[in-house]
């Protein structure tokens, strides 16, 4: 399945996602394929929605202390459900879907998800660090939220601005 990721200010980017309800080759494919272009692209998650299948599915690496991404780290969380969040924190956010920004963004500290794997089992997962941010990140995609959303006004007009004068030089070279 060929994959390539929608970028801002692209309209798809706003759907709301679906939940998965079946569980079956299509959603194998699908996530098969999302697990090479997050890597090959640097990417630590993306969701379905970032390759233009608007379904509750997102897959996710972090690196670990040697900054690699082992296949076996890979997460594949469909339809998650956050049960649990506390505490607040801040991390510096990109996106394979706005390419080149990266902007600090308070997230919850911990959370608790319920979600289903590729078979549709059940699973809960305590998250905290970088993978507590990251899944959070990921699920507002789901939403049609971006990371972009949460800037102050300020902050947002400056990205604006800079982001179609970073368009307009790629158009023109
Ligand atoms: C913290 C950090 C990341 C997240 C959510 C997931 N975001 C990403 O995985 C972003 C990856 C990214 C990769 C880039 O590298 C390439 O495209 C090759 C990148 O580079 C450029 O823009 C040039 C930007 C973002 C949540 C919390
Ligand atoms: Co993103």
């Amino acid at each position: 399945m060929k994959l390539t990721i929608v970028e801002y200010p692209d309209k798809r980017l706003r759907l709301k996602s679906k939940n998965v309800t079946n569980f079956d080759a299509k959603l194998h494919k699908l996530l098969d394929a999302m697990n090479p272009i997050m890597i090959n692209t640097n990417g630590i998650g993306l969701a379905a929605i970032q390759v233009n299948h608007a379904v509750k599915a997102l897959v996710l690496n972090i690196p670990d202390e040697e900054g690699e991404q082992p296949p076996e780290n890979l997460l594949e969380i469909i339809n998650p459900i956050v049960t649990k969040r506390a505490g607040e924190t801040v991390y510096q956010e990109g996106c394979l879907s706005v390419p080149k920004f990266y902007e600090d963004i308070k997230r919850f500290e911990t959370l608790t998800l319920n979600y289903q794997d590729r078979n549709g089992n059940t699973k809960t997962l305590e998250a905290d660090g970088l993978l507590s941010i990251a899944i959070q990140h990921e699920m507002d995609h789901l939403e049609g939220i971006l990371f972009i959303d949460k800037l102050s006004y300020g902050r947002r007009k400056k990205f604006e601005k800079e982001y179609k004068r970073m368009l307009k030089e790629k158009k023109s070279s």
